[in-house]
Parts: C-alpha cells; structure tokens; sequence
C-alpha cells in the first residue's frame, strides 16, 4: 500500500502544507488506498521537504512528482480525457498555484508578526518550551531567507500582497460558474486548488489576501464542493 510521509493536520485542515494536502486529495479522489507512515520526519526526507511517498519499495519526493510517478503506475484516472491544450492551461494554473501564490501565502503566514504567533502555535508546540524560541527563531529566518532567494520576500507587503491578489482574482474569473477548473469532472489540477485555496480560506490566519479571496464567493462555494464529496468528515 503507499505510504504517505507528511505533517500533522492543523487547524481542522487535512494539513497546513498545501503541497501534502494536495497528494493526499489526490489519493482521495483517485480512491487509491494509502496510509499515513507512522515515523514521518522531515530530517529524513531525501530533498528535506513533504510530502514523499513509499510504494512498492520506491521513495518518491515532490507532489509533483509524486502525482506523476501514480498516474503511470496505477493509470491516469483524473486527467486522461484532457486535450493537449487543456493539459498546458492546467499546468500553467497549478505553477501560478505551487510556484508564484505560494510565496505571498508564505510571506503571510510566515512573515507577519501575528500569523507568525498563531503559526508557530500550531506547528511547533511539540518542541519542548525551553529550546523552541530558538528552533522555531531558526526555522522562520530559513523560511524568509528562501523567501528572498526566490524573490517575492524582496517586494513590500504591499507589493506581495498585490501580487498574490491578482492570481487569486485570476483563479476565481478562471473558475468561473464551472464545478471544477477544468470543467464538470474534477482533476488533478483541482487536488492542488482545492489544498491551496482551503489553506487560504480556512487557515486562522489573517491578510488581504484571505480577505480577497473572502470576497470572491466562488472559490469558497469550490472549496466547500470538493470537501463535501472528499474530505466529509474533516
Ligand atoms: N516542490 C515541492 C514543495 C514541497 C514543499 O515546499 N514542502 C514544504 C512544506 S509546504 C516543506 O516540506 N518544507 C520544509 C522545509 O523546507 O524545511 C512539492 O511539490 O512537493
């Protein structure tokens, strides 16, 4: 059976990294059989991130990857009927998703002072009181310094949150009144969606990108679809 090597859940969401939410929606939609790895430690992921799976005697790290190394092994049960041009309009949305929203996101939940206190409350408290100021102090400035490496911590909050703005508004005119971002049958693009927007929307958490997200009542009406048919009792 796979097994799913990833973080806790937090905050009542399946998990606080959209990227695992995204695998294990996948698994959900596709009805694959999976289990969570008991001894999941991120110090031991061969690229030093989650989500990795283990199947069949094979490792397998990055959601992307991972989602690619399924649909060969076990057939491409979401995406098979997509034309070629569907295909390249699904993958463009998911890197706006994974590669550009992400780092606002980030910035948000990592870079402001008060999300930062309720995010280090939920991810960190099983460090021990005495060492984890410390720990969590080194784990934020790695973030932000990877933030500055890919860019966007370069930018203003303004500017950020600008950015980010801007690819959920084009995500919801994108959406549209369709049931799911490619159309009436849900597909891999939607597993990543689905785990970025319900981060956005539901984590406790606060920034003008959730506010705008907020006033975009289609995505929360998506989001609330996509549980009710795969994550019903969460
Ligand atoms: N490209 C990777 C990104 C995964 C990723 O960034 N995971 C983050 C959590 S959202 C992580 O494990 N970070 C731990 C770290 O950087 O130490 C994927 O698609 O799986």
């Amino acid at each position: 059976m796979i097994t799913l090597y990833q973080f806790p859940p937090v905050w009542g969401l399946p998990n606080g990294s959209p990227f695992c939410m995204k695998v294990e929606t996948y698994l959900r939609m596709t009805g694959l059989p999976y289990q969570f790895a008991s001894n999941a430690d991120i110090r031991k992921a061969p690229k030093g991130k989650f989500p990795v799976i283990e199947d069949n005697g094979k490792i397998i790290p990055d959601s992307g990857f991972i989602l690619e190394y399924l649909q060969q092994t076990y057939g491409d049960k979401l995406d098979a009927h997509l034309a070629p041009a569907e295909r390249a309009v699904a993958l463009a949305m998911r890197r706006l998703l994974e590669e550009n929203l992400y780092w606002s996101m980030l910035y948000a939940r990592w870079g402001v002072e008060e999300n930062w206190r309720v995010t280090r409350a939920a991810y960190f408290n099983f460090i021990p009181a005495l060492i984890r100021p410390w720990i969590t102090g080194m784990i934020r400035k790695k973030v932000l310094k990877a933030m500055h490496g890919h860019g966007m911590g370069r930018h203003t909050p303004q500017e950020i949150y600008h950015i980010g703005k801007t690819d959920i508004s084009a995500l919801a005119n994108f959406l549209g009144d369709k049931a799911f971002f490619m159309g009436t049958q849900p597909t891999s693009l939607d597993a990543a969606a689905y785990a970025f927007l319900a981060n956005l929307l539901w984590a406790p958490t606060h920034s003008p990108l959730k506010a705008h997200a907020e006033s975009l009542p289609n995505l929360a009406a998506y989001c609330a679809r996509i549980k009710a048919r795969y994550w019903p009792s969460t």
